[in-house]
């Protein structure tokens, strides 16, 4: 799991991430210390002197924010070929507690190559947002389908697992456009990626509801972050649908050769 971590000294819980076993299975942590100006580079090597080989972390000179943060880290965990690999937001909201369902969604179908956190409130579980934050949350998450032509519910949660194929790599190959809600310009590639091999957009894309979100105090994300994300939507919407107008036209080009030949 790639942890993105920006001046995250006070809020890391260290204990929580030492002490975290998931069964059999070999979880290891890269934390990508986004160029923090605060003491998150000294908690993570007492993480790493701690946690033998599960604990690691990647240390980038400058803050670069959260997009590109993520996308050193997973190019980096890449390189070990993991069976699945993912993201988490270092203040748990997420709890690690809830990363064997993601696997288990991966080990049931085959065919998913991307299992979503999704911050649903229903009875049983508990999902604590402020109420400002979660219609806020609400709206983008409306506009972002549209944008996508996809009808997700939440593109925002910080946890995501991937399973490692070819077009998963590819996924983080370039930079991306937005620097905060690039997990809807993840999906915006998966969707043109889909599209080219023929298969619905959503196709290997599922949403899993969490048991537990909550909302950890010290939120780093500005008023104008919000606002830049709705310019982002738009710019990631546009940019994309260009993408796979171009690749339904290529493949239509190709297969207008192919009939002619025949
Ligand atoms: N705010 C901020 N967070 C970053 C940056 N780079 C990486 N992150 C990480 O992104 C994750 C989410 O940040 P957080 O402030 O909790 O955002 P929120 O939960 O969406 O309000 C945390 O793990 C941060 O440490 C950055 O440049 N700015
Ligand atoms: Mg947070």
């Amino acid at each position: 799991m790639i942890v993105p971590c920006y001046n995250e000294a006070a809020r890391l819980q260290q204990k929580k991430f030492l002490d975290f076993r998931m069964g059999n299975c070999d979880l290891r942590f890269l934390f990508v210390n986004d160029g923090s100006s605060d003491e998150t580079q000294s908690v993570l090597d007492a993480m790493s002197a701690q946690g033998l080989d599960r604990i690691a972390s990647l240390r980038l000179r400058n803050n670069v924010g959260k997009a590109e943060a993520v996308r050193q880290g997973m190019l980096h965990g890449l390189k070990d070929n993991p069976d699945f690999i993912g993201f988490l937001d270092a203040d748990l909201a997420t709890s690690l507690e809830e990363l064997p369902s993601f696997c288990k969604v991966m080990e049931v179908d085959p065919a998913i190559v991307l299992v979503m956190g999704a911050r649903i409130r229903l009875l049983g579980r508990t999902i604590e947002r402020h109420t400002a934050r979660h219609y806020i949350g609400r709206v983008f998450a409306t506009f972002a389908s549209i944008a996508l032509r996809m009808s997700v519910y939440d593109t925002q949660c910080g946890a995501k697992l991937f399973r490692r194929t070819p077009e998963t790599s590819s996924l983080f190959a370039q930079k991306f456009i937005s620097r905060w809600v690039f997990d809807v310009e993840i999906l915006a590639r998966l969707a043109a990626s889909n599209c080219d091999l023929g298969f619905a957009a959503e196709f290997g894309i599922t949403e899993l509801p969490l048991m537990e979100w909550r909302d950890v105090h010290g939120s780093k994300v500005k008023f104008i972050d919000g606002v830049r994300a709705y310019a982002d939507i738009v710019r990631i919407g546009w940019r994309y649908r260009r993408n796979r107008k171009s690749a339904r036209a290529e493949s239509a080009v190709s297969t207008k050769h192919i009939h002619s030949a025949t």
